[in-house]
Protein backbone atom coordinates (compact mmCIF):
# COMPACT_ATOMS: atom_id res chain seq x y z
CA UNK A 1 0.00 0.00 0.00
CA UNK A 2 1.06 3.44 -0.56
CA UNK A 3 2.76 4.93 2.03
CA UNK A 4 1.36 8.94 2.22
CA UNK A 5 3.67 10.23 4.96
CA UNK A 6 6.88 8.83 4.91
CA UNK A 7 8.73 11.69 6.90
CA UNK A 8 7.19 9.52 9.37
CA UNK A 9 7.93 5.90 9.29
CA UNK A 10 7.16 4.94 12.62
CA UNK A 11 4.54 5.72 15.33
CA UNK A 12 4.97 8.75 17.25
CA UNK A 13 6.63 7.63 20.63
CA UNK A 14 6.70 8.71 23.85
CA UNK A 15 10.20 9.97 24.71
CA UNK A 16 9.71 12.02 27.89
CA UNK A 17 10.16 16.05 28.87
CA UNK A 18 13.86 16.11 27.96
CA UNK A 19 13.95 14.42 24.38
CA UNK A 20 14.76 16.65 21.88
CA UNK A 21 13.25 14.58 19.08
CA UNK A 22 10.48 17.24 17.53
CA UNK A 23 7.95 14.21 15.96
CA UNK A 24 8.30 12.51 19.85
CA UNK A 25 5.57 13.09 22.57
CA UNK A 26 7.17 15.03 25.78
CA UNK A 27 4.21 14.82 28.16
CA UNK A 28 1.64 12.66 26.28
CA UNK A 29 2.28 8.69 26.89
CA UNK A 30 -1.03 7.35 26.44
CA UNK A 31 -0.78 4.27 29.28
CA UNK A 32 0.18 6.37 32.19
CA UNK A 33 -2.48 7.15 35.04
CA UNK A 34 -3.98 9.51 35.86
CA UNK A 35 -5.94 9.98 39.02
CA UNK A 36 -6.80 6.44 38.40
CA UNK A 37 -7.46 6.52 34.39
CA UNK A 38 -5.06 6.47 31.69
CA UNK A 39 -4.08 9.63 29.67
CA UNK A 40 -5.99 8.22 26.81
CA UNK A 41 -8.95 7.44 28.48
CA UNK A 42 -9.27 10.82 29.90
CA UNK A 43 -8.19 12.98 26.65
CA UNK A 44 -9.99 10.56 24.22
CA UNK A 45 -7.74 12.83 21.53
CA UNK A 46 -9.89 12.80 17.78
CA UNK A 47 -8.10 13.93 14.75
CA UNK A 48 -10.68 15.80 12.09
CA UNK A 49 -11.00 14.54 8.59
CA UNK A 50 -12.05 18.19 7.30
CA UNK A 51 -9.24 20.22 8.12
CA UNK A 52 -6.87 17.55 8.13
CA UNK A 53 -7.35 15.77 5.00
CA UNK A 54 -9.46 17.65 2.74
CA UNK A 55 -8.57 21.57 2.86
CA UNK A 56 -5.82 22.39 1.31
CA UNK A 57 -4.96 25.96 3.13
CA UNK A 58 -6.91 28.24 0.63
CA UNK A 59 -8.57 31.07 2.23
CA UNK A 60 -10.44 34.22 1.12
CA UNK A 61 -7.35 35.47 -0.98
CA UNK A 62 -5.55 32.67 -2.07
CA UNK A 63 -5.31 29.07 -3.80
CA UNK A 64 -4.21 25.84 -1.71
CA UNK A 65 -1.01 25.59 -0.87
CA UNK A 66 -0.54 22.18 1.05
CA UNK A 67 0.89 18.91 -0.36
CA UNK A 68 -1.62 16.47 -0.54
CA UNK A 69 0.13 13.31 -1.52
CA UNK A 70 -3.28 10.91 -1.81
CA UNK A 71 -5.06 14.12 -3.59
CA UNK A 72 -3.73 13.12 -7.05
CA UNK A 73 -5.86 11.87 -9.83
CA UNK A 74 -8.81 12.79 -11.86
CA UNK A 75 -11.54 10.20 -10.34
CA UNK A 76 -12.81 11.74 -7.36
CA UNK A 77 -13.81 8.33 -5.80
CA UNK A 78 -10.02 7.24 -6.45
CA UNK A 79 -8.97 10.52 -4.44
CA UNK A 80 -11.81 9.46 -1.94
CA UNK A 81 -10.29 5.60 -1.50
CA UNK A 82 -6.66 7.18 -1.16
CA UNK A 83 -7.59 10.10 1.23
CA UNK A 84 -9.19 7.08 3.57
CA UNK A 85 -5.61 5.54 3.39
CA UNK A 86 -3.83 8.37 4.11
CA UNK A 87 -6.04 9.07 7.33
CA UNK A 88 -6.18 6.13 8.99
CA UNK A 89 -1.89 5.79 7.87
CA UNK A 90 -1.78 9.34 10.19
CA UNK A 91 -4.08 7.88 12.69
CA UNK A 92 -2.19 4.94 13.62
CA UNK A 93 1.15 6.58 13.04
CA UNK A 94 -0.27 9.15 15.43
CA UNK A 95 -1.57 7.08 18.10
CA UNK A 96 -5.07 9.18 18.74
CA UNK A 97 -8.24 6.73 19.16
CA UNK A 98 -10.68 8.42 17.76
CA UNK A 99 -11.78 10.42 14.24
CA UNK A 100 -14.72 12.61 13.18
CA UNK A 101 -15.87 13.48 9.51
CA UNK A 102 -19.07 15.53 7.88
CA UNK A 103 -20.62 13.56 5.02
CA UNK A 104 -18.84 16.23 2.28
CA UNK A 105 -15.74 15.33 3.69
CA UNK A 106 -15.32 11.96 2.69
CA UNK A 107 -16.83 11.56 -0.72
CA UNK A 108 -17.75 14.55 -2.69
CA UNK A 109 -21.26 15.30 -3.44
CA UNK A 110 -22.40 13.81 -6.67
CA UNK A 111 -25.25 15.26 -9.37
CA UNK A 112 -27.30 13.46 -7.44
CA UNK A 113 -28.32 12.74 -3.79
CA UNK A 114 -29.23 8.99 -4.77
CA UNK A 115 -25.52 8.90 -6.39
CA UNK A 116 -24.05 10.57 -3.19
CA UNK A 117 -25.18 7.77 -1.11
CA UNK A 118 -24.01 5.48 -2.80
CA UNK A 119 -21.01 6.75 -2.49
CA UNK A 120 -21.13 7.38 1.00
CA UNK A 121 -22.42 3.08 1.26
CA UNK A 122 -18.97 2.32 -0.51
CA UNK A 123 -16.56 4.32 1.05
CA UNK A 124 -18.01 3.89 4.89
CA UNK A 125 -17.75 0.33 4.20
CA UNK A 126 -14.16 0.80 3.48
CA UNK A 127 -13.38 3.00 6.87
CA UNK A 128 -15.44 0.27 8.63
CA UNK A 129 -13.17 -2.56 7.68
CA UNK A 130 -10.12 -0.14 8.69
CA UNK A 131 -11.60 1.05 12.43
CA UNK A 132 -11.73 -3.15 12.74
CA UNK A 133 -8.44 -3.19 11.90
CA UNK A 134 -6.87 -0.79 13.65
CA UNK A 135 -8.64 -0.26 16.81
CA UNK A 136 -9.51 3.55 15.51
CA UNK A 137 -13.36 4.56 16.57
CA UNK A 138 -15.63 7.67 15.25
CA UNK A 139 -16.23 9.80 18.35
CA UNK A 140 -18.74 11.89 16.45
CA UNK A 141 -19.99 12.01 12.34
CA UNK A 142 -22.21 14.99 11.51
CA UNK A 143 -23.39 16.49 8.11
CA UNK A 144 -22.23 19.74 5.85
CA UNK A 145 -25.79 21.34 5.77
CA UNK A 146 -23.65 24.67 4.98
CA UNK A 147 -21.34 24.34 1.90
CA UNK A 148 -23.64 24.17 -0.67
CA UNK A 149 -25.42 26.69 -2.47
CA UNK A 150 -28.74 24.72 -1.26
CA UNK A 151 -28.11 25.70 1.94
CA UNK A 152 -27.04 29.52 1.43
CA UNK A 153 -30.68 30.85 3.50
CA UNK A 154 -29.77 28.17 6.17
CA UNK A 155 -30.95 24.39 6.32
CA UNK A 156 -33.55 23.43 9.09
CA UNK A 157 -34.16 27.41 9.41
CA UNK A 158 -34.67 27.72 5.56
CA UNK A 159 -37.55 29.75 4.45
CA UNK A 160 -38.33 26.86 2.30
CA UNK A 161 -39.83 23.96 3.43
CA UNK A 162 -37.63 21.80 0.69
CA UNK A 163 -34.95 22.70 1.59
CA UNK A 164 -35.52 21.50 5.15
CA UNK A 165 -36.47 18.48 3.84
CA UNK A 166 -33.29 18.53 1.85
CA UNK A 167 -31.41 18.79 4.77
CA UNK A 168 -33.53 16.51 6.89
CA UNK A 169 -32.74 13.72 3.88
CA UNK A 170 -28.67 14.63 4.45
CA UNK A 171 -29.05 14.14 8.08
CA UNK A 172 -30.93 11.11 7.67
CA UNK A 173 -28.64 9.56 5.95
CA UNK A 174 -25.48 10.79 8.39
CA UNK A 175 -27.39 8.95 11.29
CA UNK A 176 -27.30 6.11 9.41
CA UNK A 177 -23.74 5.55 8.51
CA UNK A 178 -22.22 7.14 11.48
CA UNK A 179 -24.62 4.11 13.37
CA UNK A 180 -23.18 1.94 10.96
CA UNK A 181 -18.96 2.78 12.01
CA UNK A 182 -20.23 2.77 15.57
CA UNK A 183 -19.95 6.52 16.05
CA UNK A 184 -20.03 7.23 20.03
CA UNK A 185 -21.93 10.58 18.92
CA UNK A 186 -23.31 12.99 16.22
CA UNK A 187 -22.43 16.70 15.84
CA UNK A 188 -25.48 19.57 14.91
CA UNK A 189 -23.37 22.60 14.49
CA UNK A 190 -25.98 25.13 12.45
CA UNK A 191 -23.25 27.14 10.38
CA UNK A 192 -25.71 28.87 8.34
CA UNK A 193 -29.11 28.54 10.90
CA UNK A 194 -29.02 32.09 11.46
CA UNK A 195 -29.39 35.64 9.37
CA UNK A 196 -27.56 38.33 7.34
CA UNK A 197 -30.60 40.16 8.21
CA UNK A 198 -33.68 40.90 10.41
CA UNK A 199 -35.24 42.64 7.45
CA UNK A 200 -35.94 39.43 5.60
CA UNK A 201 -36.10 36.85 8.64
CA UNK A 202 -39.24 35.41 10.49
CA UNK A 203 -36.90 34.55 13.94
CA UNK A 204 -38.93 33.23 15.88
CA UNK A 205 -40.74 30.65 12.94
CA UNK A 206 -36.80 29.99 12.19
CA UNK A 207 -36.31 28.41 15.53
CA UNK A 208 -39.58 26.36 15.52
CA UNK A 209 -38.53 25.13 12.77
CA UNK A 210 -34.75 24.33 14.38
CA UNK A 211 -36.63 22.79 17.30
CA UNK A 212 -38.88 20.74 15.18
CA UNK A 213 -35.87 18.94 12.93
CA UNK A 214 -33.89 18.38 16.23
CA UNK A 215 -37.05 16.52 17.56
CA UNK A 216 -37.38 14.81 14.07
CA UNK A 217 -33.51 13.48 14.45
CA UNK A 218 -34.26 12.29 18.01
CA UNK A 219 -37.42 10.48 16.55
CA UNK A 220 -35.36 9.14 13.79
CA UNK A 221 -32.65 8.30 16.08
CA UNK A 222 -34.86 6.24 18.41
CA UNK A 223 -36.14 4.36 15.65
CA UNK A 224 -32.47 3.03 13.92
CA UNK A 225 -31.63 2.75 17.66
CA UNK A 226 -28.35 4.88 17.70
CA UNK A 227 -26.77 5.06 20.53
CA UNK A 228 -24.42 7.62 20.25
CA UNK A 229 -24.86 11.02 22.25
CA UNK A 230 -26.58 13.94 20.12
CA UNK A 231 -24.35 17.42 20.91
CA UNK A 232 -24.99 20.91 19.52
CA UNK A 233 -21.65 22.94 18.96
CA UNK A 234 -22.43 26.63 19.57
CA UNK A 235 -20.40 29.29 17.76
CA UNK A 236 -22.12 32.83 17.61
CA UNK A 237 -21.15 34.18 14.03
CA UNK A 238 -19.30 33.14 11.00
CA UNK A 239 -20.53 31.79 7.97
CA UNK A 240 -23.39 34.06 9.22
CA UNK A 241 -23.79 37.35 11.11
CA UNK A 242 -25.96 35.43 13.82
CA UNK A 243 -26.04 32.02 13.95
CA UNK A 244 -29.11 30.80 16.87
CA UNK A 245 -26.47 27.97 18.78
CA UNK A 246 -24.85 31.86 19.71
CA UNK A 247 -23.36 30.45 22.91
CA UNK A 248 -23.35 27.49 25.86
CA UNK A 249 -25.97 29.89 27.89
CA UNK A 250 -28.19 30.52 24.35
CA UNK A 251 -28.11 26.80 23.05
CA UNK A 252 -29.01 25.68 26.90
CA UNK A 253 -32.43 28.33 26.39
CA UNK A 254 -32.75 27.15 23.12
CA UNK A 255 -33.01 22.89 24.29
CA UNK A 256 -35.00 24.41 27.37
CA UNK A 257 -37.58 26.13 25.34
CA UNK A 258 -38.45 23.28 22.70
CA UNK A 259 -37.93 20.50 25.69
CA UNK A 260 -34.56 18.23 24.05
CA UNK A 261 -32.53 19.27 27.31
CA UNK A 262 -32.54 15.22 27.78
CA UNK A 263 -31.61 14.34 24.04
CA UNK A 264 -28.75 16.82 23.01
CA UNK A 265 -25.54 17.82 25.05
CA UNK A 266 -23.09 20.67 23.93
CA UNK A 267 -19.83 20.27 21.51
CA UNK A 268 -17.65 23.71 23.41
CA UNK A 269 -15.61 24.70 20.44
CA UNK A 270 -12.71 26.82 22.48
CA UNK A 271 -12.19 29.77 19.68
CA UNK A 272 -16.48 29.66 19.24
CA UNK A 273 -16.57 30.70 23.02
CA UNK A 274 -13.91 33.90 22.34
CA UNK A 275 -16.02 35.09 19.88
CA UNK A 276 -18.44 34.93 21.63
CA UNK A 277 -16.86 37.18 23.84
CA UNK A 278 -16.14 34.41 26.53
CA UNK A 279 -13.44 32.53 27.53
CA UNK A 280 -13.48 28.89 26.29
CA UNK A 281 -13.44 27.42 30.11
CA UNK A 282 -16.61 29.87 30.78
CA UNK A 283 -18.29 27.90 27.84
CA UNK A 284 -17.18 24.31 30.03
CA UNK A 285 -18.07 25.82 33.16
CA UNK A 286 -21.95 26.53 31.50
CA UNK A 287 -22.31 23.55 30.05
CA UNK A 288 -20.88 21.76 33.25
CA UNK A 289 -23.08 23.47 35.67
CA UNK A 290 -25.96 22.88 33.44
CA UNK A 291 -25.31 18.84 33.05
CA UNK A 292 -24.79 19.50 29.29
CA UNK A 293 -21.30 19.03 28.83
CA UNK A 294 -20.96 16.59 25.92
CA UNK A 295 -17.67 16.83 24.04
CA UNK A 296 -15.05 19.37 23.04
CA UNK A 297 -13.17 20.87 19.50
CA UNK A 298 -9.97 21.58 20.75
CA UNK A 299 -8.38 24.67 19.06
CA UNK A 300 -7.66 28.36 19.90
CA UNK A 301 -7.95 31.87 17.80
CA UNK A 302 -5.89 34.61 17.76
CA UNK A 303 -7.27 37.86 20.11
CA UNK A 304 -6.11 40.22 17.21
CA UNK A 305 -8.09 38.34 14.57
CA UNK A 306 -12.15 38.47 14.99
CA UNK A 307 -12.91 35.27 12.98
CA UNK A 308 -12.35 31.62 13.18
CA UNK A 309 -8.92 30.70 12.92
CA UNK A 310 -9.24 27.23 14.00
CA UNK A 311 -5.29 27.05 15.28
CA UNK A 312 -3.90 24.18 17.47
CA UNK A 313 -4.07 24.68 20.73
CA UNK A 314 -0.94 25.51 22.29
CA UNK A 315 -1.65 27.40 25.88
CA UNK A 316 -1.36 25.65 28.93
CA UNK A 317 -3.64 28.03 31.02
CA UNK A 318 -6.12 27.12 28.82
CA UNK A 319 -5.42 23.24 28.74
CA UNK A 320 -4.95 23.00 32.17
CA UNK A 321 -8.16 24.76 32.97
CA UNK A 322 -10.03 23.36 30.63
CA UNK A 323 -9.20 19.69 32.07
CA UNK A 324 -9.77 21.16 35.35
CA UNK A 325 -13.20 21.91 34.53
CA UNK A 326 -13.79 18.44 32.81
CA UNK A 327 -12.26 16.52 35.51
CA UNK A 328 -14.63 18.95 37.74
CA UNK A 329 -17.56 17.79 35.75
CA UNK A 330 -16.97 13.89 36.09
CA UNK A 331 -14.64 14.01 32.70
CA UNK A 332 -15.58 12.85 29.27
CA UNK A 333 -18.36 10.24 29.03
CA UNK A 334 -18.97 9.94 25.05
CA UNK A 335 -17.25 13.03 23.90
CA UNK A 336 -13.30 13.75 23.70
CA UNK A 337 -11.02 16.45 22.45
CA UNK A 338 -11.34 16.79 18.70
CA UNK A 339 -8.84 19.13 17.33
CA UNK A 340 -11.19 21.18 15.19
CA UNK A 341 -7.90 22.89 13.64
CA UNK A 342 -6.21 23.31 10.54
CA UNK A 343 -2.26 24.40 9.71
CA UNK A 344 -1.21 27.66 8.49
CA UNK A 345 -1.51 28.34 5.17
CA UNK A 346 2.48 28.19 4.87
CA UNK A 347 2.94 25.09 6.61
CA UNK A 348 2.80 23.25 3.58
CA UNK A 349 3.86 19.70 4.12
CA UNK A 350 2.25 16.82 5.20
CA UNK A 351 5.16 16.05 8.09
CA UNK A 352 3.44 19.79 9.68
CA UNK A 353 0.54 17.98 10.01
CA UNK A 354 2.57 15.58 12.50
CA UNK A 355 4.10 18.62 14.01
CA UNK A 356 0.60 20.40 14.72
CA UNK A 357 -0.98 17.48 16.36
CA UNK A 358 1.99 16.40 18.60
CA UNK A 359 2.05 19.70 19.87
CA UNK A 360 -1.52 19.98 21.02
CA UNK A 361 -1.70 16.46 22.53
CA UNK A 362 1.51 17.19 24.67
CA UNK A 363 -0.35 20.74 25.38
CA UNK A 364 -3.17 18.75 26.67
CA UNK A 365 -1.34 15.91 28.46
CA UNK A 366 0.60 18.35 30.38
CA UNK A 367 -2.33 20.15 31.18
CA UNK A 368 -4.29 17.47 32.49
CA UNK A 369 -1.17 16.44 35.00
CA UNK A 370 -1.67 19.86 36.16
CA UNK A 371 -5.35 19.60 36.28
CA UNK A 372 -4.43 16.51 37.94
CA UNK A 373 -2.60 18.06 41.02
CA UNK A 374 -4.91 20.94 41.45
CA UNK A 375 -7.69 18.58 41.69
CA UNK A 376 -5.30 16.66 44.79
CA UNK A 377 -4.24 18.86 46.33
CA UNK A 378 -8.32 20.93 46.39
CA UNK A 379 -6.82 24.24 46.82
CA UNK A 380 -9.14 26.21 44.30
CA UNK A 381 -12.05 23.81 45.66
CA UNK A 382 -11.40 24.47 49.32
CA UNK A 383 -11.29 28.49 48.42
CA UNK A 384 -14.31 28.26 46.74
CA UNK A 385 -16.10 26.09 49.39
CA UNK A 386 -14.94 28.50 52.03
CA UNK A 387 -16.21 31.61 50.02
CA UNK A 388 -19.69 30.44 50.18
CA UNK A 389 -19.71 28.91 53.50
CA UNK A 390 -22.24 31.15 54.50
CA UNK A 391 -25.03 29.24 52.63
CA UNK A 392 -24.44 26.15 54.07
CA UNK A 393 -25.96 27.51 57.54
CA UNK A 394 -27.88 30.15 59.79
CA UNK A 395 -29.45 32.58 57.17
CA UNK A 396 -28.01 31.64 54.10
CA UNK A 397 -29.43 27.75 54.42
CA UNK A 398 -32.77 29.41 55.09
CA UNK A 399 -32.49 31.15 51.93
CA UNK A 400 -31.68 28.16 49.91
CA UNK A 401 -33.99 25.76 51.73
CA UNK A 402 -36.75 28.62 50.19
CA UNK A 403 -37.77 29.34 54.31
CA UNK A 404 -37.73 32.77 54.70
CA UNK A 405 -38.94 35.67 52.35
CA UNK A 406 -38.20 39.59 52.23
CA UNK A 407 -39.45 40.57 55.39
CA UNK A 408 -37.37 37.72 57.05
CA UNK A 409 -34.09 39.21 55.16
CA UNK A 410 -35.05 42.70 56.11
CA UNK A 411 -35.06 41.52 59.75
CA UNK A 412 -31.64 40.01 59.72
CA UNK A 413 -30.04 42.82 57.52
CA UNK A 414 -31.93 45.68 60.01
CA UNK A 415 -30.31 43.67 62.74
CA UNK A 416 -26.90 42.42 61.72
CA UNK A 417 -26.10 45.94 59.46
CA UNK A 418 -23.90 47.03 56.59
CA UNK A 419 -21.87 43.14 55.68
CA UNK A 420 -18.49 42.43 55.95
CA UNK A 421 -16.32 42.99 53.07
CA UNK A 422 -13.84 40.40 52.18
CA UNK A 423 -11.54 39.86 49.64
CA UNK A 424 -11.44 38.10 46.56
CA UNK A 425 -8.03 37.46 46.47
CA UNK A 426 -7.60 36.96 42.69
CA UNK A 427 -3.69 37.75 42.69
CA UNK A 428 -3.27 35.22 45.10
CA UNK A 429 -4.97 32.79 43.30
CA UNK A 430 -3.50 33.77 40.23
CA UNK A 431 -0.27 33.16 41.63
CA UNK A 432 -1.27 29.83 43.22
CA UNK A 433 -2.25 28.77 39.67
CA UNK A 434 0.94 29.92 38.25
CA UNK A 435 3.02 27.57 41.03
CA UNK A 436 0.97 24.59 39.29
CA UNK A 437 1.46 25.82 35.36
CA UNK A 438 5.66 26.31 37.02
CA UNK A 439 6.10 22.93 38.03
CA UNK A 440 3.45 20.38 38.37
C1 LIG B 1 -17.05 25.32 12.17
C2 LIG B 1 -16.95 24.10 12.99
C3 LIG B 1 -17.41 22.84 12.34
C4 LIG B 1 -18.07 21.88 13.28
C5 LIG B 1 -18.63 20.66 12.60
O1 LIG B 1 -16.63 26.46 12.78
O2 LIG B 1 -16.46 24.15 14.09
O3 LIG B 1 -16.33 22.28 11.71
O4 LIG B 1 -17.19 21.46 14.26
O5 LIG B 1 -19.49 20.96 11.59
CO1 LIG C 1 -16.00 22.66 15.45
Amino acid sequence: MTVYFPEVPKPIRYEGPDSKNPLAFKEYNAKQKVLGKTMAEHLRFAVCYWHTFVSGGADMFGMPTMKRLYAQGDNPMTIAEQTLDAAFEFFTKLGVGYWCFHDTDIVPEADTLAETNKRLDHITKLAKKKQQETGIKLLWGTCNLFAHPRFMSGAATNPSPDVFAYAATKVKKALEITKYLDGEGYVFWGGREGYETLLNTDMGRELDHLGKFLHMAVDYKKKIRFKGQFYIEPKPKEPTKHQYDFDAASCYAFLQKYDLVGDLKLNIEANHGTLAGHTFIHELEFAGANGILGSVDANRGDLLLGWDTDQFPTDLYDTALAMYTIIKYGGFKTGGLNFDAHLRRQSTDPVDLFHAHVGAMDCFARGLKIAAKMHKDKGFAKVIKQRYAGWDRGIGKQIEDGKVGFEELEAHTMKKGEPQLISGRQEMLENMLNTYIFKA
